[in-house]
């Protein structure tokens, strides 16, 4: 059993115990042991073994002894009674923003109520505001809360689901008799939100792997379960499908449910120009449908007189033709890019010191760092003044002066509403890397925002344009700017465009990245980290960056340092 799993087991008692009015105590002895063993970092079966569990800070004898019997046989006798104790439309109450145990405990006891439809049906009546220190208000909350649950996103973000689909999949992976444990669908294209995750097994016996999947902690309902498939909904409110397959048929399931939908419909009328059938169990060879031998999906590719496509690319957006072609773009990689040109520190509002984004940087293979802290129009961010940045730049000078990773003095600098920049043009002058964005009149009309972009993208010292459509996944639609026209104007004016890796912008999406691409615009893939870990949100832009069939030579960041730095100077010098 993983660490992991045990914490997962051990929250759910404290919200079970909480649910059953047990002492409040107890609950948050629970929690407390659930922190500490999170932070672990050797397997708990070890500690059980050498008998060193109740070391663990907040790990008293009860908890012990728990963990013991969960470790040792895979069970937890007093898990199972808490369980059956507690009716499970208890716990599906506590998603309702403002319910609490307390509430849903109490509209048990005294209504009867063990479900959010019945919840809702009884706010409704006006019959919660009988019940004591419950009054109008919070009914209104109720119903206002169940309204945002079902509101809640169709789609969900990569960045919030890939880490949640890795874990899964390696503890899959880690299942006796599991040969294979992979993501499919959407997620392992890296579409930029996920609308279910899909996991696929290879195993000769799908019952242990059905048992643990449809167990998991971190599942609220099981949604629907067969012998070789089932789809479970995650605490997070989206859904994950699985399907076991033989390991001889991994091949063709992999290819099948990995998509996109489109890309297999292509797929298969190539296979029947070829006089053959393609389907989730494999490659047939028509009329006797003799099955053609593949262990990769290459080999199924080359069966169809393709090479290998990458995920990113199966949208059925020419892959197919370029593939026929032998004109597949070789794709960006991680481990080519050099730097990142878009990080913010303490001294906005970031949350790292220089010295630690440095180190980060050098523990990434990176050879320099861009530091970009706000500028000061940007208040809550506590954006820079002049003299701040000045001030910053004595302080990455004497980093610099050690040697190591370079750090490069730059700046995000907000394109104010009527267009000017935050700073001046001979303070611009001075830094190596100029990021600009739009931060505020997101909602202003196409017209006037392009009046304000454009100003931008021809000012000599504008390096970057950062996240240029300001979407915010779930939260806000890309602003009313014509990006068409601001990818002509870069492409003009020899501008950069990023490529933004958190996981909330994507922004540029793949699609326009490849417009942009295509335009001879230079990109650039940025993460914007507020913090030190968030610097390998990289990962989600590189991946929006493949599915814009990019490549290396289209992005900056690729470039070694002194290169960098001359490419960024060409811009000023055009003048
Ligand atoms: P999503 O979940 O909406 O983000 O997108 P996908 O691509 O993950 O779609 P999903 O989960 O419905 O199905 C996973 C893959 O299974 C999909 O990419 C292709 C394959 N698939 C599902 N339904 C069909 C179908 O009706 N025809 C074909 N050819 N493939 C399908
Ligand atoms: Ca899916
Ligand atoms: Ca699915
Ligand atoms: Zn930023």
């Amino acid at each position: 059993m993983k660490n992991y799993e045990v914490v997962w087991i051990l929250e759910e008692i404290a919200d079970l115990l909480e649910l059953a009015g047990e002492n409040p105590f107890k609950a948050r002895a629970y929690r407390r042991a659930a922190r500490s063993l999170e932070a672990l970092d050797r397997p708990i079966g070890e500690l059980v073994a050498e008998g060193s569990l109740r070391e663990v800070p907040g790990v008293g004898e009860a908890i012990a002894g728990k963990i013991a019997e969960l470790v040792t046989t895979g069970r937890l006798a007093y898990l199972e009674r808490l369980r059956a104790q507690v009716p499970p439309g208890l716990k599906e109450m506590l998603a309702i923003p403002g319910v609490g145990p307390r509430l849903a405990r109490l509209f048990y006891e005294e209504l009867k109520i063990d479900s959010i439809a019945a919840l809702e049906e009884a706010a409704r009546a006006q019959r919660l505001r009988e019940l004591r220190g419950v009054g109008a208000k919070v009914e209104l909350n109720i119903l206002q809360g169940i309204q945002r649950l079902r509101e809640r996103p169709a789609r969900v973000p990569l960045g919030v689901v890939l880490p949640i689909g890795e874990e899964i999949r390696a503890a899959l992976a880690g299942l006796p008799g599991v040969r294979r444990a992979e993501l499919a669908g959407s997620a392992r294209r890296r579409r930029d939100t996920v609308g279910d995750l899909d996991f696929l097994v290879a195993a000769e016996d799908a019952a242990p792997v059905m048992a643990f999947f449809t167990r998991l902690p971190v599942g609220d309902e099981v949604l629907a379960q067969g012998e070789k498939k089932a789809s479970v909904l995650h605490r997070g409110g989206f859904q994950m499908d699985l399907r076991v397959v033989r390991p001889e048929e991994f091949a063709p399931a992999w290819l099948y449910f990995t998509g996109s939908k489109e890309h297999n419909i292509r797929l298969r009328g190539l296979a029947q120009e070829k006089g053959y059938k393609l389907n989730e169990y494999g490659l047939f060879a028509l009329p006797e449908e003799k099955p053609v031998p593949a262990e990769s999906e290459a080999d199924l590719y080359r069966a169809l007189g393709l090479p290998f496509i990458e995920p990113e690319l199966r949208e059925d957006r020419g892959e197919i033709e370029a593939a026929r072609a032998g004109a597949l773009p070789v794709l960006i990689e991680r481990r080519e890019l050099r730097g990142d040109l878009h990080v913010h520190s303490r001294w906005s509002d970031g949350t790292a010191a220089l010295k630690d984004l440095k180190a980060a940087a050098a523990a990434r293979g990176y050879e320099y760092l861009a530091i970009c802290d706000h500028s000061k129009s940007l208040g809550i961010a506590r954006g820079l003044d002049v003299q701040r940045l000045r001030a910053q730049w004595e302080e990455i000078d004497a980093l610099n002066a050690r040697g190591g990773v370079r750090l490069l003095k730059g700046v995000e600098v907000d394109i104010l509403a009527d267009g000017r920049l935050d700073l001046p043009d001979e303070v611009l002058a001075e830094l190596d890397v100029v990021v600009a964005s739009v931060h505020t009149g997101l909602k202003q009309e196409a017209e006037q925002l392009w009046r304000r972009v454009e100003g931008a993208l021809r000012n000599p010292h504008v390096d970057i344009l950062a996240h240029p459509s300001g979407r915010l996944l779930g939260q806000r639609e890309a602003s009313a700017l014509d990006l068409e026209r601001v990818i002509a104007l870069a492409a003009e004016t020899g501008t950069a465009l990023e490529i933004n890796s958190f996981p909330d912008r994507l922004d540029l999406t793949d699609l326009m990245a490849r417009r942009a691409a295509e335009a001879g615009v230079a990109l650039v893939i940025n993460t914007d980290a507020h913090a030190v870990d968030q610097l390998d949100y990289i990962e989600y832009g590189v991946a929006t960056a493949r599915r814009g069939w990019i490549g290396a030579r289209h992005v900056l960041n690729t470039l070694p340092l002194t290169e960098l730095l001359a490419r960024l100077e060409r811009k000023a010098q055009r003048r």
